[in-house]
């Protein structure tokens, strides 16, 4: 039985072989098996005691199967299933996703079938045979089919299941929708033999002119010819590997332009090893932290962020194409921002790549999303799989600044442990970015009078980042003017999370909460805004949120009806007052830096 690579330890490889499927699929020579498969809903899960992955046809006179795929559901791939059936719109369970494809195996070359993400867990078979599984839905996954392909028809059967667990990440409840599905795009990926597995080409973390590489055949085997080349800076590096497959090296670059938020310089880069050659654009920054400050390029820079979940608010389903994150970040970049956090979990390669193209930094995390179990030694597993798995994707995006390793988690012996593990294994891989995580601990010291937090761990990570809602979860306890922060004060701070919640259109008192008014929402923004003035070692702030999203426990008949209404813009894609406040203030923080 062939095993996938995701959540296994190879404690002493250069590139960790856990969780990282291949690298740059979009430059590969592959096959997109996306389109329209034919489905089973399985509320009761009865379909592995009846072998549907078989998809048997009766012979005979006596033979009979209680089920077919042919000739029933069909559901659109990549896509969530909530949104393509009204029957399916709050379903948690199984969903078998069916389909032929024909393929044609050549000598010398390996197939490997990749899944950019399906959520939230799966087993696969490939011919009525299982082939592997995965659990995570936000990063992706391949099995190397190679020796399972038949020359003509395969059949291709992914069980898919969404219902959330304890022992999940994220767990039992979150403040986004339980979207469930092959939610990314599918594909068959043609390589030879042996192939260039992994490659890192980015800059040295303190740097400007040294580029560091590191290039992991998939064969273990020494002195293969490695190449990495960058004809733009006219620049070449040859090397051999050693007996892991793998290369090290450097090379000094002179010239070189350093990509930056408000001005994206990607370069051509071919990593050519043995007889594969992979071609991709790379863009090579700095980012570090001196005292409180976040540089870039070793300017410092403020980071004027928001965040989007990965979901289209009008056709309440998960984003998963390019035209998808055209929309996404059109809107953020008209916003004016120089940086997005993709909450809570790593979004699709397309937003990912596009963002860099736009010169857009990004905040990327896995979803330890509150009520994680810390005591769970498989959650832990799981999140250092997950971890990996998101690094592995997408440690060439010099877009990517910050790997977020948690969402407001509480004090305490497990949580700690697990989350200096999780530092670890992203250490492990991945010096060059800044470590993050948000709390919501700041509570206002009525005896100092200001706004401070007790969390030791917060000494672990490069930059602390609160979510605090002034305004809305809490009343101010003194007006914005007087609130004074001390908070890590000797770390960049970043706000990474504030706002209220408006009904497009609603007009209100801008005194009262409950008005859910865009004037309430507006007052708020402007007392945050002046707040911000009072936290001297703030390095940037993110509005929660873009857009109003789909949310299970946002219960109130007339303003939520099932949506977080924390938007800057409605599900209808209309800008609220708030909208207008924050590019104001964020045109105002980029002409100071000017
Ligand atoms: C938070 C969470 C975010 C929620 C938000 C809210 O602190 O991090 O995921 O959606 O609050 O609206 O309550």
């Amino acid at each position: 039985m062939k095993k996938i690579l995701s959540f296994i330890v190879l404690s002493c490889a250069v590139l960790s072989a856990y969780g990282s499927a291949l690298v740059n699929v979009y430059g590969r020579q592959y096959r997109l098996l996306n389109g329209r498969w034919d489905a089973i809903v399985d509320l009761y899960d009865q379909g592995g005691r009846m072998k549907v992955y078989e998809n048997r046809q009766p012979e005979g006179e006596t033979d009979f199967y209680e089920y077919a795929f042919d000739g029933g559901l069909r559901l659109e791939v990549p896509g969530d299933w909530n949104s393509q059936n009204p029957e399916l719109k709050y379903y948690e369970g199984t969903v078998w996703y069916g389909r032929h494809f024909d393929a044609e195996p050549q000598q010398g070359k390996r197939e490997i079938l990749y899944f950019g993400a399906v959520s939230y867990r799966c087993n696969v078979y490939l011919n009525g045979r299982f082939i592997g599984s995965h659990e995570g839905g936000f990063t992706p996954f391949e099995i190397d089919v190679t020796d399972d392909l038949k020359r003509g028809d395969n059949f291709l059967v992914v069980e898919v299941n969404n219902r959330r667990t304890k022992d999940a990440i994220p767990a039992l409840a979150f403040d986004w929708w339980n979207y469930g599905g092959i939610t990314r795009d599918v594909m068959l990926v043609t390589v030879p033999d042996n192939y260039v597995h992994d490659y890192k080409v980015q800059l040295d973390k303190h740097k400007p002119d040294l580029i560091n590489i590191e290039v992991k055949m998939s064969e273990p085997v020494a002195g293969q010819s490695v190449k990495v080349e960058i004809p733009g800076l006219k620049k070449r590096f040859e090397a051999v590997t050693d007996e892991n497959g793998e290369v090290q090296g450097a090379m000094n670059v002179k010239n070189l332009k350093r990509w930056a938020p408000d001005a994206p310089v990607l370069y051509d880069v071919t990593v050519t090893g043995g007889d594969d050659r992979v071609e991709e654009r790379i863009g090579f920054r700095n980012i570090e932290v001196d005292g409180t400050r976040i540089l870039i390029n070793g300017e410092p820079r403020f980071m004027r962020c928001i965040s989007f979940h990965e979901e289209i608010p009008q056709r309440m389903g998960r984003a998963f194409s390019k035209a998808d994150a055209t929309m996404l970040l059109s809107e953020a970049r008209d916003l004016g921002v120089n940086m997005i956090r993709l909450a809570h979990y790593p979004q699709n390669e397309y937003t990912v790549r596009m963002a860099e193209e736009m010169g857009i930094l990004l905040w990327q995390e896995i979803p330890i999303w509150q009520g994680i179990d810390f005591t769970d030694a498989g959650t832990l597993e799981k999140a250092k799989g997950m971890l990996t798995e998101m690094i592995s994707r997408d440690r060439n995006r010099c877009a990517v600044g910050f790997w977020g390793v948690a969402n407001e988690t509480k004090p305490g012996e497990a949580r700690d442990a697990f989350l200096r593990e999780l530092l670890s294994t992203g250490r492990a891989i991945d010096t060059t970015r800044l470590y993050v995580a948000a709390f919501d601990l700041v509570e206002f010291d009525r005896d100092r009078k200001v706004f401070s937090m007790n969390d030791p761990f917060t000494e672990n990570l490069d930059v602390v980042a609160v979510n605090k809602y002034m305004g809305w979860y809490h009343p101010w306890p003194l007006s914005p003017e007087k609130a004074v922060w001390d908070v890590n004060p000797d770390k960049p701070l970043i706000i990474s999370e504030f706002g209220g919640e408006a009904l497009y259109g609603q007009s209100g008192s801008e005194d009262i909460v409950s008005s859910w008014s865009e004037d309430y929402q507006a007052r708020l923004y402007r007392d945050n805004i002046e707040m911000f003035s009072h936290i001297p070692n703030l390095a940037g702030v993110s509005p929660w949120i873009l857009f109003d999203f789909r949310s299970p426990f946002r219960f109130h008949p007339v303003n939520q009806e099932g949506w977080n209404r924390k938007g800057l813009v409605s599900d209808r894609g209309q800008r609220k007052k708030a909208w207008y406040l924050m590019r104001d203030y964020y045109k105002s923080k980029r002409d100071a830096e000017k």
